[in-house]
């Protein structure tokens, strides 16, 4: 038998990344009952599992925090233009000692399944721990990207050596003396292989799409930089909203072509000079994800970059992006001079793919056999809805999202879910994309609002849930599938943009149009009584 105890609140929130740690702050002020549980053995979410060498997050440090603690901004150390894996870890976990928020969070506790009880307007969750939640709201923080995808390679179980993904890093891993193998070079990718190629004794990345990257500019920051921005924080804090990307800088008005064809080059230099992946893609030029001529020209700049640095033909060669610049962009600290190093080699999966592994290595198609120790797994998440397809998430017809999202994953404004009352998905799929602090603060702001709103109903008697309406989805989705369309997003296959195989059309993961449209896109639906959603919450139709 199974003793399962049973614990009732206003709010059960699953995931104690920032977004758990900020709805469980502002719900616990709200006066409401409140419990994160996360699976995880500490807080901290991305920044709890990928502890891989190197990785860092490109947003810049002074705005990967969060804003609604103005003292702590302004105090809270930090040296660097952009933080280390460990030290976002150890703000995280310095922000839930200070609000004093561990009491309401219960670790190595993992979401099983969450049923819709329509005769009491309640979630049924049960949990790892044998325990049952019935709570009135269940908001789910689980990270967009935090269910590993492992490649499916022919004998790759049969590898002896050292092997983990990165995102299950192994510390135990000794890797000085050994001949290392890297699969995949998304943002993960580069990191580790930049970190690692100095550290061990030999390293050969695996690619199947060569990516665009520019520097970084990471470097120390100086006491009178610090200064101005604490000085400026409150204006700071205000722009992020009005800006498309919430990374701390306005993105360009300008077109490509509206500059002189002479003065172009001059811009691409001052942008790889000042570094950052997003400032590349959005600070000088408003067309580069939009227009074809300014995109090409983007990819001729960072390839002329690349044949520059990397001395060896044949790895520049193969070290060539094949595709346009429309992925999430990419930055590093010195990622293509590795490639200089005679220690470090590529393979290009797309001329030669891996025909199979062995116990000792990779055999690629060229008959080649890769000797390897450690197989470094650089693949990548089943992205945004692989978080959510994994659970056992009934709505309110006992239809479970996986079904629900059987073409693929939508939602009213990325967080709501028809027949799915009362789940309130922060980063849910088609979400804004931008800056995940400022994004995430944005959207427990509007949970927040939309629970107090449905309680203030309740307690006059009404019968209250916070429920989109199928039309409202179905706009939504089209409206996210129109504005991708805009952009050269979806002509690559990357999680950004998934082509759900079957689906009548791909499914862009993300609202493309930038944060500050996406606000004003939440001012008119609250404008309109609540447009898209149920009534006696909303105004149960889909008019704007
Ligand atoms: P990404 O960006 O999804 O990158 C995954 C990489 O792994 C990418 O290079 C993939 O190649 C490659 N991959 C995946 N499966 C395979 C197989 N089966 N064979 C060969 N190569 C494969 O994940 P990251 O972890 O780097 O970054 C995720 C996000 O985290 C990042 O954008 C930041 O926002 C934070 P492909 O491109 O599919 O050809």
């Amino acid at each position: 038998t199974v003793d399962n105890k049973t614990t009732e609140l206003d709010t059960l929130v699953v995931g104690a990344g920032f977004a758990g740690i900020y709805q469980l702050y502002s719900l616990r002020k709200l006066g409401y009952s409140v419990k994160v549980i996360d699976k995880a053995g500490g807080v901290g979410g991305t920044w709890y599992w990928n502890r891989y060498p190197g990785a860092m997050s490109d947003s810049e440090s002074f705005v990967f925090r969060f804003t609604w603690d103005r003292e702590d901004l302004r105090t809270y150390p930090w040296t660097h233009r952009y933080l280390q894996g460990p030290e976002i870890l150890k703000y995280l976990e310095h922000v839930v000692d200070r609000h004093d928020l561990r009491k309401d969070i219960q670790l190595n506790t993992e979401l099983l399944s969450a049923d819709w009880d329509a005769k009491q307007d309640k979630w049924v969750v049960t949990t790892s721990t044998n325990e049952v939640f019935v709570v009135r709201y269940l908001i789910t923080a689980l990270g967009l990207l935090s269910t590993a995808k492992l490649p499916d390679i022919p004998g790759l179980d049969e590898f002896k050596g050292q092997i983990c993904h990165t995102s299950r890093w192994r510390e135990d891993f000794d890797l000085s003396d050994k001949r290392v193998g890297v699969l995949g070079n998304g943002s993960t990718g580069v990191q580790v292989i930049t970190a690692l190629a100095p550290r061990v004794k030999s390293l050969v990345s695996f690619q199947r799409s060569p990516q665009y990257s520019v520097p970084s500019g990471n470097g120390p920051v100086t006491p009178e930089y610090r200064q101005w921005l604490n000085d400026h924080y409150d204006e700071i804090v205000e722009s992020l909203p009005k800006t498309a990307t919430a990374f701390g800088f306005t993105e360009s008005t300008t077109p490509f072509t509206s500059v002189d064809p002479d003065k172009r080059e001059e811009v691409f230099q001052r942008l790889w000079n000042k570094g950052n992946g997003f400032r590349f893609l959005f600070s000088e030029f408003s067309d580069i994800a939009t227009s074809k001529e300014a995109n090409e020209a983007t990819c001729s700049f960072i390839k002329s970059k690349i044949a520059q640095i990397v001395k060896d033909p044949e790895k520049a060669r193969k070290l060539m992006p094949r595709e346009p610049y429309a992925r999430r962009p990419l930055c590093d600290s010195g990622y293509y001079q590795q490639f200089n190093r005679p220690n470090v080699d590529i393979v290009n999966l797309r001329d030669t793919p891996i025909e199979c592994f062995t116990s000792a290595g990779a055999k690629t198609s060229d008959g080649e056999f890769h000797e390897l120790d450690t197989l470094i797994l650089a693949t990548g998440f089943d992205a945004v809805e692989g978080s959510y397809t994994r659970i056992r998430l009934h709505g309110r017809s006992g239809e479970s999202l996986a079904d629900h999202w059987k073409n693929g994953p939508t939602s009213y404004l990325g967080c709501f879910v028809p027949g799915f009352p009362n789940l309130l998905m922060i980063s849910g799929p088609q979400g804004p994309f931008a800056n995940a602090p400022p994004n995430v603060e944005m959207q427990v702001n509007l949970n927040n609002e939309l629970i107090q709103r449905a309680e203030k109903l309740r307690a006059t008697g009404k019968a209250a849930v916070i429920e989109a309406i199928p039309e409202a989805e179905a706009d939504w989705s089209e409206h996210c599938n129109e504005v991708a369309q805009t952009t050269l997003f979806p002509s690559i296959p990357s999680w950004i943009f998934a082509n759900v195989p079957g689906a009548p059309k791909p499914i862009p993961r993300f609202y493309l149009g930038g944060l500050a449209n996406f606000i004003a896109v939440l001012d008119s639906v609250a404008k309109a009584g609540y447009d898209g959603f149920a009534a006696p919450l909303g105004n149960g139709r889909k008019e704007i």
